[in-house]
């Protein structure tokens, strides 16, 4: 009777041990699966917030864009004289960058794009600690493949810019350009311009810096995936291409409004843009009827990548429908040789660097 109960006893003291042994090793289990998914899950938030991203969240990503490059192989042609040298840590030997890849390993895809939560400049400033002074950035690990000055036209768009700043400066660090934001605002309260206050950034922007690309977007427009790059291709570009107010397509196959880009060869080939729409409408027809007359063609992300959303408006002041559009549009052949970059004239009437953007004050003259 004893000897049983101790061989009970034995075996009953060997099994808990046993399921003891069992839960230590899967609760270490536990631990390290939780501790590793906690790493991707930071991973995963770094790169869809931020900003400066550095995380290789997708190294073989490919996107969906259709074409390749324009002017790329030209970043290391003259330095910005602002922006500090790339990579030089005190005690270090100098380190040769190499070239940034032809697709960034930084990208996202599909980004949720919202406006009823107001954002401010200090918060986006703070979420951004990479950006020089006037908004300008390029990437700290690699040589960008293209300079890009980014031309907003505005005025009185205020609520409109932040929301531009807050969503376009991580996905443009994460596109790894070497770029910066340029806002020109049209001074005083005559008739709006919209093709001559990009005429303007695009001369501004080259008195600072050697950019070899330029992307023209609206205030109120923001992509909604990071695939759709702002940068140049071997031909003009039209990037917005699938707005949520046209039901995610384009309105006209021709329509070549909201977000464009060109670089510097195909802007000056068609002598830049017309400088006299005054108010609503047309100038974007007549950009579109520029390139075509001048035999280059439209190179456009697939309407997937081409996804934006735009920020619901009401008219502005001073810029009602032009009536005088139609007649202009017939004509760009004709007209476009006299009126351009070439014809531009302006008064700067202030400059200002503010930490996400340079803000260009000017008076633009009136019809
Ligand atoms: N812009 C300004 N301030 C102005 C006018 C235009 O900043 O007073 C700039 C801004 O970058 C804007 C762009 O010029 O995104 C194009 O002008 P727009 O927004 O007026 O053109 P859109 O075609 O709107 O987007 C036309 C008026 C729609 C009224 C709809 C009423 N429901
Ligand atoms: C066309 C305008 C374009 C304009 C487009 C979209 O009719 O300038 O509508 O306008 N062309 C003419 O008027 C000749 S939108 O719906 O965005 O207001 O960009």
């Amino acid at each position: 009777m004893a000897g049983d109960s101790t061989v009970n006893f034995n075996l009953l003291h060997r099994t808990c041990k046993l399921v003891v042994l069992l839960c230590l090793l899967h609760i270490s289990v536990t631990v390290v699966f939780y501790v590793r998914s906690l790493d991707i899950r930071f991973a995963f938030a770094q790169n869809q917030q931020t900003r400066n991203a550095v995380t290789q969240l997708n190294p073989g990503r490919t996107t969906l864009e259709p074409e390749p490059e324009g002017p790329a192989d030209r970043a290391d042609e003259k330095k910005a004289p602002e922006l500090p040298p790339q990579e030089e840590k005190a005690g270090e030997p100098e380190k040769t960058l190499e070239k940034c890849p032809e697709t960034s390993p930084l990208l996202v895809g599909p980004l949720r794009v919202e406006f009823n939560i107001p954002v401010t400049l200090e918060q986006t400033k703070d979420e951004n600690p990479n950006l020089q002074r006037g908004g300008r950035f390029r990437p700290k690990d690699c040589v960008a493949l293209q300079k890009v000055a980014i031309i907003i036209p505005f005025r009185n768009r205020d609520e409109h810019l932040k929301f531009w700043l807050y969503y376009l400066h991580p996905i443009l660090q994460r596109q790894q350009l070497d770029y910066g934001v340029y806002v020109i605002n049209q001074g005083g309260s005559e008739i709006f311009n919209r093709a001559k206050l990009l005429n303007v950034g695009y001369a501004e922007a080259l008195k600072e810096y050697d950019y070899d690309c330029f992307v023209f977007s609206d205030v109120d427009l923001i992509p909604m995936d990071d695939r759709n790059t702002y940068k140049c291709f071997s031909q003009p570009r039209h990037l917005s291409v699938s707005m949520d107010k046209f039901g995610f397509r384009l309105p006209y196959n021709q329509y070549f409004g909201g977000v464009s880009s060109m670089s510097k060869e195909q802007y000056l080939k068609i002598n830049g843009f017309p400088n006299n729409y005054w108010g609503w409408g047309g100038e974007d027809d007549d950009i579109y009827n520029r390139l075509a007359s001048s035999g280059m063609s439209i190179s456009r992300p697939s309407g997937e990548v081409g996804k934006c959303r735009m920020i619901r408006h009401q008219r502005d002041k001073q810029n009602d429908p032009n009536p005088q559009r139609f007649d202009r549009i017939a004509h760009t052949r004709e007209t476009m040789h006299k009126d351009g970059i070439k014809s531009l004239s302006y008064k700067v009437l202030k400059t200002e660097k503010f930490p996400l953007f340079t803000k260009i004050t000017v008076d633009v003259g009136k019809p």
